[in-house]
Parts: C-alpha cells; sequence; structure tokens
C-alpha cells in the first residue's frame, strides 16, 4: 500500500514538472482593439499585423460612456481599450474592469514622460493598470470669419460664454460656427478645411477659464481573451517611431519623450497641438467624485445630449 502511494505521488510530481517544463500554449493569433474614432494613424495597424503575424479587429467609439457601459457589463471581447485616465479609468479599476500590467513585458515603457505618468497616477495608482497613448485639452474652436461678423472685431474670443449648445464635429465644412472639442479634433478640422481649400479658417482656442486635461490610456481588460498579444501591441504603440506617427496623422500629444524628435515640426511647434508652458497652467484635471455626484453629472449630462 506505502509503495502504491509512493508511485502515485512520483506519478504525480513527474507529470507537474513536465507540465511546468513545456513552453505556455501560444494565443491565437488575433486581438481585438476598441479605440476612439480619428485616433490612430493609418499604417499603425496594418504595420502591426504585417511585423507579428496577429490579425487585429478594430472597432470605434465616439466617447467615454459607451467604452464604460461595454467594460462594465463585463465580456466586452475587447483586449485593448483606451479610456480617459480621469475620471473614468479610476472608476473602472476600482470596477476591477482591469488585467495588471506585466511590466517587464514592456521594455519600452522606459519611453514615457514622468510627468505624465504622474499625472495620471492619481487615477491608477503606482501606474500598474494604463499606459498614456495620447492626451488633450478641452477648449474652442470656431470659424473665425463667422465669428468676426457675428460680434464684430474686437470682441473676445477666449471664453466658454461663446458656446450655444452642443459638440458637433464638422466645423470644417462651413455650417458650424463655434464649438467646444477636443484639441485635437479641432486642429483636425481646420487641416481639414485647409487641404479642401474651402476658404474656412478654423480656430483653437483655450478658455480664459480654464480648460480639461485629459490622457487616454491603453488597458487590457479583466476578461481580454489575447492578453499576451495585448501586451505585444503596446509595447508596439511605445516605440518612439509609431507613436510619433500617430501624432502626426491626428495632431494629439503623446507621453513619448524621444518621440517629440520624431513629430513633424510643424506639428511639434503648433500651439494648439502642444499648448505653451502658459497656456497649460490654466489646465485642470477632472478626478473622480462621489458616487451620489457622479450619478447626478451623469443625469444632467444625458438630458443635456438628448435635449430633454
Ligand atoms: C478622438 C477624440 C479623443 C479625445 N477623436 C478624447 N480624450
Amino acid at each position: 500500500m506505502r509503495d502504491l502511494m509512493k508511485f502515485r505521488f512520483l506519478a504525480c510530481w513527474v507529470a507537474t514538472a513536465l507540465i511546468t517544463a513545456l513552453p505556455a500554449a501560444g494565443e491565437e493569433p488575433r486581438l481585438n482593439v476598441y479605440n476612439w474614432s480619428d485616433y490612430i494613424a493609418p499604417d499603425t495597424i496594418p504595420k502591426f499585423e504585417a511585423e507579428d503575424g496577429i490579425k487585429v479587429t478594430y472597432d470605434v467609439y465616439d466617447g467615454n460612456e459607451v467604452l464604460e457601459a461595454k467594460l462594465l457589463s463585463g465580456r466586452s471581447g475587447y483586449d485593448i481599450v483606451i479610456p480617459s485616465a480621469s475620471p473614468f479609468m479610476a472608476r473602472q479599476i476600482a470596477a476591477k474592469v482591469y488585467r495588471m500590467l506585466d511590466k517587464p513585458r514592456l521594455p519600452n515603457w522606459r519611453n514615457l514622460d514622468p510627468h505624465i505618468l504622474g499625472l495620471v497616477a492619481a487615477a491608477d495608482p503606482g501606474n500598474v493598470y494604463g499606459v498614456p497613448y495620447l492626451w488633450s485639452d478641452t477648449g474652442i474652436g470656431y470659424n473665425e470669419a463667422q465669428l468676426r461678423a457675428a460680434l464684430g472685431e474686437g470682441a473676445p474670443v477666449d471664453s466658454l460664454a461663446l458656446i450655444s449648445s452642443q459638440y458637433i464635429n464638422d466645423l470644417a465644412n462651413g455650417d458650424l460656427c463655434v464649438a467646444l472639442g477636443y484639441s485635437g479634433d479641432v486642429v483636425q478640422a481646420r487641416n481639414r478645411a485647409r487641404e479642401a481649400g474651402n476658404k474656412v479658417a478654423i480656430v483653437f482656442r483655450v478658455p480664459k477659464e480654464g480648460a480639461m486635461m485629459s490622457v487616454d490610456m491603453l488597458g487590457i481588460p479583466a476578461d481580454a481573451p489575447h492578453p499576451e498579444n495585448a501586451l505585444r501591441f503596446i509595447d508596439y504603440v511605445l516605440r518612439p517611431a509609431v507613436i510619433a506617427d500617430i501624432t502626426n496623422a491626428v495632431s494629439y500629444p503623446n507621453a513619448n519623450l524621444p518621440a517629440t524628435a520624431l513629430v513633424k515640426p510643424e506639428i511639434r511647434d503648433d500651439p494648439a497641438v502642444y499648448p505653451p508652458e502658459d497656456v497649460r497652467r490654466r489646465f485642470y484635471v477632472d478626478m473622480p467624485a462621489p458616487p451620489d455626484y457622479e450619478r447626478a453629472r451623469t443625469r444632467l449630462w444625458t438630458r443635456l445630449k438628448s435635449g430633454r
């Protein structure tokens, strides 16, 4: 009897040793990415697919609320999502939505700007769940000629008092006079109008009252089906050349220090994209608030958007 037990123990030990010595079963070569619209360079995904042999399914959303609803209901099926750090990622972390980052698998983490890492640590203490991707400030985008015609030459154009109702993204074709929007979206509208040669001149200003700064974070959902591929994708995006190309395509600044030298000079020197220090001093970060405040804010925001 004792011999039989000894044999069983040994057999069990050998089997365990064999299993742990085998390489981990590989993931299927797929990756599901969920990102903001107009927030990546056209060749970022094709180059990653060609280099790593991973097929990417790429979906887009227009607001943090849409992403949050999917994450909180669970099993989104996504491997990479890009929420704004605060208050969104902060409360999603509290809801245990994310998988902790395996930092030794991200050698390009060293490229990240310690200042931005410090800012987002308020939402993600210790920087354990999120990787800064691009950032923005919210400001006023306006059609110069229409606004001057409506308000007169000397009228101030740097105040939130200018805003009529809602954010709409077709400034570029001249249908809109003023919008409150993300810096990069307004710069994209300005550039599209220039490229179209339609004589619409769009200007971006940071309101004197202050502007919300938000950093959007690459995160891996806790139930991601391909977490290994997600890490490979994050480290790819952390390469200075890759993230610089993204900034060049979408006019949003990134948090990667060596990438700055690779950003096109006309974008790097554009104060609407990389605001000067005196403007940055007017930025504030939207911090998570107590749950009853958050609920009231979400209700009001939904009412405002639906016009009811
Ligand atoms: C992309 C808008 C992303 C900015 N079109 C959100 N912080």
